[in-house]
């Protein structure tokens, strides 16, 4: 059972059987108030009946993403409305016994369950079943999209194969198509993703949320509108970096492609940022002129000398967990994880990361390349699975993370431990570079770092708005690229139009999935790093410190992840900072001396900063 999905990365699943609903409904009915001994009895039934069903739920999703074909996705939709239309009603149910006198524990899990749903579906089976059917189809469209350049004589180009043209092309037209190829499979799910917002905020407003967006900022241990509030302040703290960053880009790029290409005081064309999404910007690292070390590696093209397969790949980052005293992962997982993409079949190749059982059948779900970039990603996604694990003993409502932010930071924090010392230690490279080529080890961390920040905001920024109604179905395109403008910087390398649906190009948009725990994630991330050094007894500057090896900063952080859900996310995140708030100094200070290095640059060169 889950209140919070098995699988990160791809749908919430929450399960209750409808018929043994029945008692509850008839008590529900009743005027009296209830005992604390109801209360106890309605969530122990519900975690009983929960586990069995959310586990039919989570094997006919882990089928259908591996195998997208008309019947899975028949076979996962049909689960996917059990769940929802199981977890809205409970969630409805759970009120009754918000006044009732309850242990923190049974408080905690009552809350819980009140915001078990991600996406409600109204009170009608019709609908429920319309809903079912959107949500798996958009999923599975985004599986399935492909880019073919040129009609029927070329291969079709799947996402992984357009990933690595938009992070290695540097003809501005090639990339522009590939850019444009890739965004066109939006269209196609604009009507079904307006028609999915009618039925969730229908729902939504059953269970007393003005809106889907009202829901999803519910969650976070604090009214929604001071959560709102919490990420402007972050953000603001962070754009100065930001636009810092955003300068020097754009002065680079101009320097390779011209100014005709990159206007100077302009937003920066969205193709040339080397990401599908311009989210990170890490593939044109290479197209900056850092001054670069003697020792400067280049980790993909290691990786790929050494003949590392995917599976070696994974390796590494199971042992960094183990240096740090977390158990290896079980047989299971090297059995059932997809590591490389099947030749013969549509699948999702965007990255998960599953307990499908609740116990200890982990799996990853990943199209591997052989770059830097996945071997980030795979610690990320590692970093989900033990977190899945050290709560794994948690009563069924606790098995989640003290909040969707926190399960996204685990692996990035582990990665950050990925230094060149690390990886000196580990005999992937021979030198570490001095002290002199921090900035550019700092430059190549902020382009995918920072580059991040305002992309992490923007997609709920902008899904927050079309929930609420704000941003109408005729002005999706126009809104999404105002958004992006605002708070990225960027255009689209082409006029868009209303003909288009770019948000559904993102796969997080489409598989509705929160997004803004990524942002949060970003956040904590260098909070926990920041933490686990000083257990570490590690003095100097961040972004050198590596916690490989250190049982006691794996302890620290493994003592975090027990907890699950169970207390709410300030205290977990006290128990691992001693800090209560999200607080973005730790990433500030990390970047502090590349700012200092950046304005420099800038004013040096003549960078406008802004757009
Ligand atoms: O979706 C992911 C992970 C799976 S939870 C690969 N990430 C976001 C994205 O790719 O857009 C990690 C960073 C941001
Ligand atoms: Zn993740």
């Amino acid at each position: 059972m889950k209140t919070t999905p098995h699988c990160w990365c791809a749908f919430a699943l929450t399960l209750l059987l409808a018929s043994s609903l029945a008692p509850h409904l008839a008590r529900a009915r009743q005027s009296t108030a209830p005992t604390p001994d109801e209360a106890k009895r309605f969530i122990e039934h519900a975690e009983q009946e929960l586990f069995d069903l959310g586990l039919k739920a989570e094997r006919a999703a882990w089928v259908q993403l591996n195998f997208i074909t008309f019947d899975t996705e028949i076979i996962a939709a049909d689960a996917q409305e059990a769940a929802n239309t199981a977890a809205t009603n409970y969630a409805k149910l759970a009120h009754r016994y918000d006044k009732a006198p309850l242990s923190p524990e049974l408080a905690r899990k009552l809350l819980l369950l009140e915001h078990a749903t991600e996406f409600p579906a109204p009170d009608d089976p019709k609908a429920q079943k319309e809903l079912a059917t959107i949500l798996t189809s958009l999923g599975s469209d985004y599986g399935k999209g492909k880019w073919c350049p040129d009609g029927a004589a070329k291969p079709c180009l799947d996402i992984t194969k357009i990933e690595r043209l938009l992070a290695t092309s540097r003809d501005p037209e090639e990339l522009k198509r590939a850019w444009i190829g890739w965004h066109a499979i939006g269209a196609p799910m604009r009507d079904r993703y307006a028609r999915m917002v009618e039925l969730g905020n229908a729902g939504s407003r059953e269970l007393g949320y003005s809106d889907v967006g009202a829901l999803w900022r519910s969650k976070y241990d604090m009214p929604p509108d001071d959560f709102a509030r919490e990420l402007d302040r972050v953000w603001e703290q962070l754009r100065p970096l930001y636009l810092s960053l955003h300068a020097y880009v754009r002065g680079q790029l101009a320097k390779k492609y011209g100014k005709d290409v990159v206007p100077p005081n302009s937003p920066i064309p969205a193709h040339l940022l080397g990401n599908p999404w311009a989210q990170e910007w890490n593939n044109v690292y290479e197209l900056m002129d850092s001054p670069k070390p003697a020792q400067s590696y280049d980790l993909s093209k290691i990786l790929v000398e050494r003949k590392t397969d995917a599976r070696g790949m994974v390796k590494y980052g199971e042992n960094f967990f183990s240096s740090i005293g977390f158990a290896p992962l079980p047989d299971t997982f090297w059995q059932r994880s997809l590591f490389t993409k099947p030749q013969d079949r549509d699948v999702v190749c965007h990255a998960s990361a599953w307990d499908v059982d609740d116990q200890d059948d982990l799996r990853i779900k990943m199209c591997i390349q052989i770059t830097e970039e996945d071997f980030r990603v795979i610690h990320h996604e590692l970093g989900h699975n033990y977190y899945q694990r050290a709560y794994n003993q948690q009563p069924p409502l606790f098995r989640g993370s003290a909040n969707d932010g926190f399960h996204e930071a685990v692996g990035d924090t582990i990665a950050l431990s990925v230094t060149p010392e690390y990886l000196k230690t580990i005999g992937l490279i021979d030198a570490v570079p001095p002290a002199s080529g921090d900035t550019d080890y700092l430059l190549r961390q902020a382009l995918e770092k920072v580059a991040f920040l305002p992309f992490g905001l923007v997609i709920d920024k902008w899904r927050w708005e079309v929930f609420s109604g704000k941003i109408k179905p005729a002005e999706y395109n126009k809104s999404w690229w105002e958004l992006r403008q605002k708070y990225q910087g960027i255009a689209p390398p082409i006029a868009r139009t209303e003909a288009d649906f770019d948000p559904g190009a993102k796969y997080h948009v489409p598989a509705n999935v929160p997004y803004m725990r990524y942002f949060l994630a970003r956040i904590y991330q260098f909070q926990f790093q920041r933490a686990l050094c000083k257990t570490a007894g590690y003095q100097g500057p961040l972004n050198r410190c590596s916690i490989y090896g250190n049982k006691g900063a794996g302890e620290k952080l493994n003592t975090m992840l027990s907890l699950g859900a169970s207390k709410p996310w300030p205290e977990a995140l006290e128990s691992i900072t001693g800090q209560h708030e999200l607080d973005a100094s730790a990433l500030a200070d990390y970047f502090a001396p590349l700012k200092t290095w950046l304005d420099t640059q800038n004013e040096k060169n003549n960078y406008p900063v802004g757009w």
